[in-house]
C-alpha cells in the first residue's frame, strides 16, 4: 500500500515497522508529530519525557536491555541530550538506538538555527539524513541496523521542509520486535575511566569500520551527468538541487558522518567543476577541502537561512554554470510574492495576556523564557525582557539579582508550567539553596501549548492518552524550600498586580502561580464583550493589550464577535467602562 505521509509521519511509520517498541522524546518544532504519530501504532509504548536529557536516557535503557528504541527531539534539544549522548557513543547500545535531530534552518519556530551535523562529528556517532518521506522512512531502518551491526546510537537528522513536507511511501509490514539478551557487561556500559578508556579505544575502531561502510552503503551514489559539473549536496538541498540543475553529474549523501573520502574523491576527480550545495554551514565543504580538493560551495550559496531552489540558482548564476538569461523555467516556491506580514501573536482570551500587561505597567525587569508566553515580549505588550533558552529564566533573574542591587526588588522570571518542568526547577534550587530573592511567575495553562498541546507531568494524562498523576506545583516549589508561594487567576489584573508588586518587594524568593487553562483547552462560545460607543474616548488603551478581537476604528473601538471569548480582560483596562463583559463573563470565565 502507498500513503501520501509527512517526513515525521514515515520515521513513525519506519520505527513501528522495523520493530521499534520504546521511544521518548520532548516536544519541539519540527519533531513533535513523529511520537504523536509513533504512539498510535500497536504494541508499542511512547512517551513525552520532561526533557531531552531524559528522552535520551530512557532510550539508552530501552537499549540496554535490548528493545529497539527511538529518541526525538528538536535541534536545540541536543544541547539538553548532549551529556549522555557523547558518552552513549562509547557505551555503544544492544538493542538500536536512533537520535532524532530535527534542525531548523531559517528558525521557523526556534530560538537559533544551530547546525545538528556538527554534533554527529563531536559525538563520534553516525548520521542519516533522508531528503524525502520514502527515505526518512527507509534511513530509520537503516539507523538501527547499523546501530546494531556497529554497536553504536545512530543520529537521524531532519530539518523543517523534510518533516513537514508530504510524499509517497510504500508501506511495509511490521517485522516483528525481538528483545536481544541484555547481559551484565560493567566493561561496556559502567563508564568510570578505566572501562571509559577502553571503549574510547574500541569507538575509534568503530568509527574505522563506519567510514568505510561510508563509502559503500548504498545511501551515498553517484548520480551520473554532465561531466562540466558535479555537486555534492545531501538532505533536502538535494531536492533544490535537482530542481535547478538537473542535468549535473551529482554525488548524493545519505550518510553525513562519517563522510566517505574515498567516493568524494573517485566523484570530483570525474567532474571538472565540483560544487557543494548544502543547507547553513559548510559541513561538507570543509571536509571536501580538507581533501585536498577545490570545492566552491558557500562562496556561492547562502549559509544562514533555509536553503531554496532560488537561492541554489542564483549561486549557479553568480557562479557562471546557469547563463542568466536562462530559458529554464524559474521555480516559484521559493521567493513568493510579497504577501502582508502576520506577526505570531497571543489569542484573542490568552490567560498569558494579562500577565504581561501587569509586568509592563509595573515596570519591572522580566526575565521570560520560551513557550507561548514570549510572545509577550513583542509589541504593543512588551512585558518580557529576555529570552535565551528553556529553563533560563530563573538563573537569569537571580543572576540580575547578585549582580545588581538597583534591580533588586524590580526582577521577575515568568516560565511555563511544561518549560518549568523541564529545566526550571533546578535555577529554582538554585535560588533557594543561594539565599536569592527571585520573584518567580509560573503560567500554568494545564498544557504545552506552543507546540500543539502536548501533555506534560502538570496534565494529568500521558501521551498515549492514560491518566496520570497530576504534579502539584505549590507542593513541588514549597518543597524546594520555597516559602512564599500562592496562585492567582491571571484574568484578574488587580489580584496579579496585587501579587506581583507584594512578592517582588518581599525579602526572600517566592513562587506566583498564574493558574488559568489554554483558551484552546476551554473554547467557549458567545459571551463577547460589548462597546458602548458613547463612552469610548478613543484613547486606544484597549490596544496595549494585544488582543486580535480588538481593533479600533473611526476613532471608537470594536470588538469581533466572533473571535472574543469574553475573557473579561479588556473590560478591566477600559476606565471609561466603555467595553462591557457580558453576564456570567469577566475575570475567571
Ligand atoms: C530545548 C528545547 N526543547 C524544546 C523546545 C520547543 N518548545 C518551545 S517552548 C516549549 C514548551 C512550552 O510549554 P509551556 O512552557 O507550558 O508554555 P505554553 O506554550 O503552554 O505557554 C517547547 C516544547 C525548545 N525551544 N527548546
Amino acid at each position: 500500500m502507498r500513503e501520501l505521509m509527512t517526513g515525521n509521519e514515515a520515521i513513525a511509520r519506519g520505527a513501528f515497522e522495523n520493530g521499534v517498541t520504546v521511544a521518548s522524546g520532548y516536544p519541539g518544532t519540527p519533531s513533535t508529530e513523529i511520537l504523536e504519530n509513533f504512539c498510535r501504532y500497536q504494541g508499542v509504548y511512547a512517551e513525552w519525557a520532561p526533557n531531552e536529557k531524559v528522552a535520551l536516557e530512557v532510550g539508552i535503557g530501552a537499549s540496554m536491555a535490548g528493545a529497539r528504541a527511538l529518541v526525538t527531539m528538536k535541534h536545540v534539544g541536543v544541547n539538553v541530550a548532549a551529556d549522555p549522548l557523547l558518552t552513549a557513543a562509547y557505551t555503544g547500545v544492544n538493542g538500536g538506538l536512533v537520535i532524532i535531530s530535527a534542525d531548523d534552518p531559517g528558525m521557523h519556530s526556534s530560538q537559533n538555527e544551530q547546525d545538528n551535523r556538527n554534533y554527529a562529528r563531536f559525538a563520534r556517532i553516525p548520521m542519516l539524513e533522508p531528503s524525502d518521506s520514502a527515505e526518512a522512512r527507509d534511513m530509520m531502518g537503516l539507523a538501527l541496523e547499523i546501530s546494531e551491526e556497529f554497536d553504536i546510537p545512530v543520529m537521524l537528522r531532519i530539518t523543517t521542509r523534510v518533516a513537514h513536507s508530504q510524499s509517497f511511501v510504500d508501506l511495509k509490514e511490521q517485522v516483528t520486535p525481538s528483545l536481544r539478551e541484555y547481559k551484565k557487561d560493567t566493561r561496556k556500559w559502567l563508564m568510570v575511566p578505566a572501562f571509559g578508556r577502553m571503549r574510547r579505544a574500541s569507538l575509534g575502531e568503530r568509527m574505522e569500520r563506519l567510514s568505510r561502510y561510508s563509502g559503500k552503503t548504498p545511501v551515498n551514489f553517484i548520480l551520473p551527468g554532465d561531466k562540466k559539473v558535479g555537486v555534492i549536496t545531501s538532505g533536502v538541498s538535494y531536492q533544490y538541487l535537482r530542481d535547478t540543475l538537473p542535468g549535473a553529474s551529482v554525488l548524493k549523501l545519505g550518510m553525513t558522518y562519517p563522510l566517505p573520502a574515498g567516493l568524494i574523491r573517485q566523484f570530483a576527480a570525474g567532474v571538472e567543476k565540483l560544487f557543494v550545495v548544502e543547507e547553513l554551514e559548510p559541513y561538507i565543504e570543509d571536509f571536501v577541502r580538507g581533501l585536498g580538493l577545490n570545492a566552491k560551495g558557500k562562496e556561492f550559496f547562502p549559509e544562514t537561512g533555509e536553503l531554496g531552489a532560488a537561492p541554489v540558482r542564483r549561486g549557479f548564476i553568480a557562479a557562471g554554470v546557469i547563463p542568466e538569461e536562462a530559458s529554464a523555467p524559474v521555480p516559484q516556491y521559493q521567493d513568493m510574492p510579497a504577501v502582508p506580514v502576520r506577526p505570531p501573536v497571543l489569542c484573542a482570551g490568552c490567560p498569558h495576556r494579562g500577565v504581561f500587561y501587569a509586568l509592563r505597567k509595573l515596570k519591572l525587569v522580566v526575565t521570560g523564557d520560551i513557550g507561548c508566553y514570549t510572545l509577550g515580549g513583542l509589541a504593543p505588550l512588551e512585558g518580557m525582557d529576555s529570552c535565551v533558552c528553556m529553563g533560563a529564566s530563573i538563573g537569569m533573574s537571580h543572576g540580575i539579582d547578585m549582580a545588581a542591587p538597583g534591580l533588586r526588588g524590580r526582577t521577575v522570571a515568568v516560565i511555563g508550567d511544561s518549560t518549568f518542568l523541564h529545566s526550571g526547577i533546578t535555577g529554582l534550587i538554585d535560588v533557594v539553596y543561594n539565599g536569592g530573592n527571585t520573584t518567580v511567575l509560573i503560567l500554568d495553562n494545564s498544557t504545552t501549548a506552543m507546540t500543539g498541546h502536548q501533555d506534560n507531568p502538570a496534565t494529568g494524562k500521558t501521551l498515549m492518552g492514560k491518566d496520570a498523576p497530576v504534579i502539584d506545583l505549590e507542593g513541588l516549589v514549597k518543597s524546594l524550600g520555597v516559602v512564599r508561594v500562592r496562585t492567582v487567576d491571571p484574568l484578574d489584573l488587580s489580584q496579579l498586580e496585587e501579587a506581583i508588586k507584594e512578592e517582588v518587594t518581599a525579602s526572600g524568593p517566592s513562587v506566583i502561580i498564574a493558574r488559568k487553562p489554554c483558551v484552546l483547552l476551554r473554547r467557549q462560545t458567545g459571551s463577547p464583550v460589548t462597546v458602548n460607543e458613547e463612552a469610548c474616548t478613543g484613547c486606544k488603551t484597549c490596544l496595549r493589550l494585544s488582543c486580535p478581537a480588538i481593533s479600533v476604528n473611526d476613532k471608537k473601538c470594536s470588538v469581533d464577535p466572533v473571535s472574543c471569548i469574553g475573557c473579561g480582560l479588556c473590560p478591566q483596562v477600559c476606565k471609561f467602562g466603555a467595553l462591557v463583559a457580558a453576564k456570567g463573563g469577566g475575570a475567571g470565565a
